[in-house]
């Protein structure tokens, strides 16, 4: 049986097909014939390049409409589509590069000579460029072609894409998700979140992570209807755009920073019937201030890129089950969670322990690496999350916080081991640790502790070390602060206390 990916949402699209599928920017329209059609040409062209089934498609782009079409035309060939943040730097991309081996990759124009050089150290055998208006070397070489009609017959469980998420390690590792556990989840979230006809989604999220790719674009072209299509979110732009769509999706800081403009209110919002939250906690402060001013309380809903989805609040709310501050609600139809201690032992309503989750959203492990993917599942197949959390005697699931040492900027995650092996590198660097610290527009920000070594003479100086960042790690990655000390607190163990640094540092950023 037939469950590609592609074919699974094309069931969801318009019998008409000249309805449109995304208004962009400059406010012009494409239709559900364009997507065909542009989708089929890539897959087309990715049959002529030699591009395999199975093989992987590199994609580090702008935001742009060609760019879905890509990601559609992979799927639909049957290749793995791998999307790349935009802020990665050459030596991120060439780790991506040589763990995934593409068989092609799609840069900017501006990264191309870089890229080239990666790519063939790497042994890629194809690069290609995408501008930020869809346009390059890619879309001219699809130009000519017939648009492939006949999807490659996936399996539900045949690959469809590669995202990479880091590790605790600091190395990155590839999540790799299937054909069904994308379809299970966009066919669950259609439902779910009452996608109707003529529903209209301000998109303003970017397309290289689950939120921004599958949750948002899935679940709408499974519903056939629109996308507003923005570049990146604005909060200005989404005054004025909301009064003409239905559903918007964002990460708090979205909501914080459309809180802090005067002309957001209840009559710019009234036509949105559905504001969903996610990808970092929403603080309760933002939730009851939202719903004071704009009379909506947001739907805060909880996944990952292992698993798509996994819970949400209410969608309809009744006197009983309403959408709850501080909480992300109940697992989605057919995935199971719960709550387990370290030693897998599942634990009692109330009572604090790692979420775990099954069901056919989660992925099929991590790319080439099987001891690491065994290491996450329990022998019952449940998947653990590395989030410490409840379930309330209600049902209601609660993020209390995380069991990995993982920080949430502006909805990015950001493994500090990654950041401190950079900056322990440093001459004039003894060592240092990465915390999360509280910050009023990206909830957490990225700061880091130094011990300054005194083998190296020198004094180095918080400028350095962030300039030294700057070149190795994207932007959202790079410490906002530095701070030094003579010595990193340890507990017995000899283990650094970060509970103690975010402590100690924790108003840093609060008056910012
Ligand atoms: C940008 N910067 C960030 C940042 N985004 N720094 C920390 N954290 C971030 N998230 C940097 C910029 O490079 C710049 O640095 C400086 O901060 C100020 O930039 P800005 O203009 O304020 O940023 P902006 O471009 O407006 O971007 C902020 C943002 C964006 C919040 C709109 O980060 C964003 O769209 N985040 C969404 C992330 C997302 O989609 N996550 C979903 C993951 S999926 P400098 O040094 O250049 O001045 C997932 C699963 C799930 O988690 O459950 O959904
Ligand atoms: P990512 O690896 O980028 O997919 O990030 C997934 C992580 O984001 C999860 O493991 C959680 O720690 C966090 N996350 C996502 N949604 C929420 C939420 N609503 N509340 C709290 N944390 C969240």
């Amino acid at each position: 049986m037939n469950e590609n990916l592609y074919d699974v949402l094309a069931d969801g699209f318009p019998s008409d097909r000249a309805r449109t599928v995304m208004e962009l920017e400059d406010g012009s329209h494409l239709s559900y014939a364009d997507l065909e059609a542009q989708a089929g040409r890539y897959a087309a062209l990715l049959i002529a390049l030699g591009v395999e089934p199975g093989d992987r498609v590199a994609v580090q782009t702008d935001k742009s409409a060609n760019a879905v079409f890509l990601y559609l035309g992979v799927v639909k060939m049957g290749a793995v589509y791998l999307p790349l943040n935009v802020g990665y730097t050459g030596a991120e991309i060439a780790y991506f590069l040589s763990d995934a081996t593409p068989a092609l990759v799609v840069c900017r124009p501006e990264s191309e000579a870089a890229l080239r050089e990666i790519a063939t150290k790497s042994g890629v055998p194809h690069v290609h460029t995408m501008d930020a208006a869809g346009g390059g070397s890619l879309t001219d070489a699809a130009s000519d072609l017939a648009p492939v009609i006949q999807s490659h017959p996936a399996a539900a469980g045949d690959l469809a894409a590669i995202l990479y998420t880091s590790g605790t390690t600091g190395r990155s590792k590839g999540a790799m998700l299937t054909h069904g556990n994308l379809s299970s989840n966009a066919l669950a979230l259609k439902d779910l979140w009452g996608f109707r006809p003529g529903d209209r989604l301000l998109h303003m999220l970017p397309i290289f992570h689950v939120h921004g790719l599958f949750v948002a674009i899935n679940t709408t072209l499974a519903n056939g209807s629109e996308m507003v299509f923005l570049p990146k979110f604005d909060a200005a732009r989404a005054l004025e755009l909301l009064p003409r769509c239905s559903v918007m999706m964002g990460v708090p800081t979205f909501y914080v920073r459309l809180l802090a403009e005067a002309g957001f209110t209840r009559e710019v919002a009234a036509g949105i019937r559905l504001f969903v939250s996610g990808s970092a906690p929403l603080l309760e402060e933002t939730f009851e201030a939202f719903e004071q001013r704009i009379g909506q309380r947001i739907l805060e809903r909880y996944g990952m890129t292992e698993c798509g989805m996994i819970t949400s609040n209410p969608y309809a709310e009744t006197p009983e089950w309403q959408r709850r501050a501080g909480t992300v609600g109940f697992a989605l139809p057919d995935v199971e969670v719960r709550v387990a201690d370290e030693n897998g032992r599942v634990l009692e309503r109330e009572e604090i322990g790692v979420l775990e989750v099954k069901g056919p959203n989660v992925f099929k492990g991590y790319w080439q690496m099987p001891e690491k993917t065994a290491e996450e599942f329990r022998p019952d197949g449940f998947f653990a999350t590395g989030d410490m959390s409840k379930i309330d005697t209600e049902g209601y699931v609660h993020i209390v916080g995380r069991a990995k040492d993982l920080v949430i900027s502006g909805g990015y995650n950001v493994y500090p081991k990654e950041i401190e092996l950079v900056i322990d590198a440093l001459p004039g660097v003894a060592e240092s640790a990465v915390v999360g610290l509280p910050h009023p527009d990206f909830g957490e920000a990225v700061t880091a502790v130094v011990k300054r070594s005194t083998l190296d003479g020198g004094e180095i100086a918080e400028e350095a070390i962030i300039e030294a960042c700057t070149k190795d790690l994207a932007r959202f990655k790079v410490p906002k602060r530095v701070f030094f000390v003579e010595d990193l607190p340890r507990n017995t163990m000899g283990k650094v206390q970060k509970a103690e640094l975010r402590k100690t540092y924790g108003e840093t950023f609060r008056a910012a």
